[in-house]
């Protein structure tokens, strides 16, 4: 019988194992639940690898232990993407031409790194709240680049840098594992210079504006950076490592598909060509939303792709993931996390998800099954076990294809071909230089083609209607088609906003858009804000006055503002389902303080739907941020 460690290896070089290697993570569920003293009774006092062990699972080394490192400094410099890691066989080193100054602030660490080229500063925050939650990697609070000449400084800090060898920790921790796993190794997340640069250097809305803006620049520092992941690419392959992280968090709306061709591609091939012939296997934390992505990484050269969240979650079904993928890519993975929570998904539909699963992934060979993202800190214990108890059973390779409860095959591209039609745009030519310069985010000549409408005596409110909502209208399906991308959603969006901005004082009065106020924020324990800045921003563009809030808003946070700032709208996000429920106790205070009659609260993100936002009685729930407009309009 194959151990741990050989069927996952198995499974990653493409050959069949002899049964389906099951490597649930448990990190997350671990920490939370072992701080809050609520691990299940036959496991208290138990590590998290003893757990495991003991329920017959495979260990999930994929990601570093961040909480137990020898080096109490190994996260010091999280907001550079540099990390020393026991896990990780290479190692960025700073020269002594960069000056480096640490202040320990309770919670917070702020850093400035000084070079010949000038000094950037960064913050991260590692709280009590954050320690409860489960969450093991410290938050960047302020990014590195908070202008386009930052990205100079940067450029100058990694010019001075080199990267060495890490060779006999990670020995030691690849001793440790045995046979009970398969470690991966690591040396920063990132899939290349670009993506090491979205990744840490920028908040991630900031990023698609400078992405957008300031390519050269960009590009500049990932000249900079380049040579440091040759150097790491020329290590790893000398390391004793089987399997090397590139990559993580890929998803098609943030890691966007032109973007992904352009600058992941060929750092990913680059890795698989020096280290293929060494015979270690590249794998990638894929998280997201694949759908836009599965081409593109299928040809890349990815030998894994880890942490795949399938349908119901996410467009992709694990059908289809196995139907394209498994020719070239194992896939590990496959269990959506809402699947082991009881609260939204009912026994029933658990196991015929898993049923489902099993009939799906053909004889089952090139398949690693996991939980993806990772084991929520609420999950029924139970059913992680059951999971276990079904690779047992059924699991033996190759598997019997459709042996199981039979599934749809409905392809996700028939799926999105079932969605609602684009709405009709106005095709009033008075407003086609308008509708151009919004969908090229080009706010000179937006404002520019405002003045001579105006002077042509052409009412604003039309301007605005016809000319830039309707832009706008045309840009948001096209980004729900995957024809147009993130950075062009929020150029245009920015460009719309001062242009509105600009026509206020020409309004009618009944026509002035001042009177809607929304109050929009990520609700308390969620660190998620890109697509809360997505619906900040498209409301904004509208013409709405927008207070955002930011993100791991407390409750008293939500009431104490909205009797302040008196909104007409207070728009809740949250994209853990740990954190809903904060959504409901807003509702609960705002009606304690008397408040709630004044406001009308919609919420949105991505675990969130309808039927959520009836039962904790907020006005409304909106998909996306186009949706967002609509709601928003329909109950001003
Ligand atoms: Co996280 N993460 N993450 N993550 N992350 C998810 C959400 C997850 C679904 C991944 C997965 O399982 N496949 C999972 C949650 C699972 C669950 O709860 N059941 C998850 C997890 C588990 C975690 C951590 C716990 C991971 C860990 O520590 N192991 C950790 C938690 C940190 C914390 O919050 N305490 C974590 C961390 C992170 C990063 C920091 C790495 C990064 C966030 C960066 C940032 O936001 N600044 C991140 C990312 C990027 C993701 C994924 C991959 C992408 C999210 C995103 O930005 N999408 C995500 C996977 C996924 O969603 N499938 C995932 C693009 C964005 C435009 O879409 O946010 O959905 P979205 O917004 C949409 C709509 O939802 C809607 O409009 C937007 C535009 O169309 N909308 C609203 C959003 N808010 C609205 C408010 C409204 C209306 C509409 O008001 C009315």
């Amino acid at each position: 019988m194959m151990t741990h460690r050989q069927l996952l290896l198995t499974a990653v070089r493409g050959d069949v194992p002899d049964r389906i290697p099951y490597a649930p993570r448990i990190d997350l569920w671990y920490n939370a639940n072992s701080l809050n003293g609520t691990l299940p009774q036959q496991h208290q006092g138990k590590t998290r690898d003893q757990i495991a062990l003991s329920e017959g699972w495979a260990l999930h080394k994929v990601v570093a232990d961040h909480l137990h490192q020898p080096n109490p400094d190994a996260m010091l410099h999280r907001a550079l993407g540099v990390h020393f890691m026991k896990e990780y066989v290479a190692h960025f080193a700073f020269s002594d031409r960069v000056k480096i100054e640490i202040k320990r602030e309770g919670d917070r660490t702020r850093i400035r790194y000084t070079t010949s080229k000038g000094s950037i500063t960064t913050s991260t925050v590692y709280s009590q709240e954050m320690r409860r939650s489960g969450t093991s990697i410290p938050w960047i609070e302020e990014h590195a680049v908070k202008t386009p000449d930052d990205l100079k400084v940067l450029a100058g800090v990694f010019e001075n840098m080199d990267v060495v060898a890490n060779y006999e920790a990670f020995k030691a921790h690849q001793a440790k594992v045995g046979e009970n796993g398969l470690p991966v190794t690591a040396f920063t997340v990132a899939a290349g210079p670009v993506h090491h640069i979205q990744k840490y250097f920028l908040d991630a809305t900031e990023f698609f504006h400078y992405y957008r803006d300031h390519q050269t620049e960009i590009l500049y520092l990932a000249d900079a950076l380049a040579p440091l992941y040759e150097r790491a690419l020329r290590i790893v392959a000398e390391s004793p490592a089987e399997v090397i992280q590139w990559g993580s968090n890929f998803d098609d709306m943030l890691t966007f598909a032109p973007m992904f061709a352009k600058h992941f591609v060929p750092w990913i091939r680059k890795a698989k060509a020096v280290l293929g012939p060494k015979d270690i296997r590249i794998l990638c934390h894929t998280d997201g939303e694949n759908f836009g992505l599965m081409d593109l990484l299928h040809e890349s050269g990815m030998d894994v792709a880890e942490a795949v969240c399938p349908a119901p979650m996410t467009k992709v079904s694990i059908q289809e993931y196995y139907r394209r993928w498994s020719d070239r890519i194992t896939i590990f993975g496959g269990v959506p996390s809402n699947l082991l929570l009881p609260q939204l998904t009912p026994d029933e539909q658990f196991k015929s998800f898993m049923d489902a699963l099993f009939s799906g992934i053909g004889t089952g060979a090139r398949f690693i099954l996991g939980i993806a993202d990772t084991t929520p800190p609420d999950a029924d214990f139970e059913r992680l076990v059951r999971i276990g108890d079904m690779v047992r059973e059924k699991g033996r390779l190759p598997l019997e294809a459709g042996a199981f409860n039979p599934v749809g095959t409905a392809t996700a591209a028939e799926v999105l071909a079932k969605r609602e039609p684009a709405a009709p745009v106005s095709q009033d030519t008075r407003f086609t230089k308008i509708r151009q310069a919004v969908l090229d985010g080009q706010e000179q000549e937006l404002i520019g083609q405002v003045k001579e409408l105006l002077q042509q005596k052409v009412a604003p409110k039309d301007i605005i209607d016809l000319g830039m909502v309707a832009a706008m209208e045309t840009l948001n399906q096209a980004f729900k088609d995957g024809t147009v991308f993130i950075p062009e959603v929020l150029a245009a969006a920015r460009a719309m906003n001062a242009a509105v901005h600009f026509l206020e004082p020409h309004l009618a009065e009944k026509d002035k858009r001042a009177g809607g106020k929304i109050l929009i924020g990520t609700v308390k324990g969620d660190l998620h804000d890109i697509g809360k800045n997505m619906v900040a921003t498209m409301l904004r563009g509208v013409g709405f006055n927008v207070v955002d809030l930011g993100i791991s808003v407390a409750v008293d946070a939500f009431v104490r503002k909205v009797a302040e700032e008196r909104p007409q709208v207070l728009a809740l996000s949250a994209l853990l389902t740990t954190t809903m429920p904060e959504m409901r106790k807003v509702i609960g205070a705002l009606t304690q303080v008397g408040s709630r009659e004044t406001v009308k609260v919609i919420v949105g993100g991505a675990p969130v739907n309808k039927n959520f936002a009836n039962d904790i009685g907020a006005d409304g729930y909106a998909k996306d941020a186009a949706e967002a407009i609509d709601l928003v309009r329909k109950l001003i």
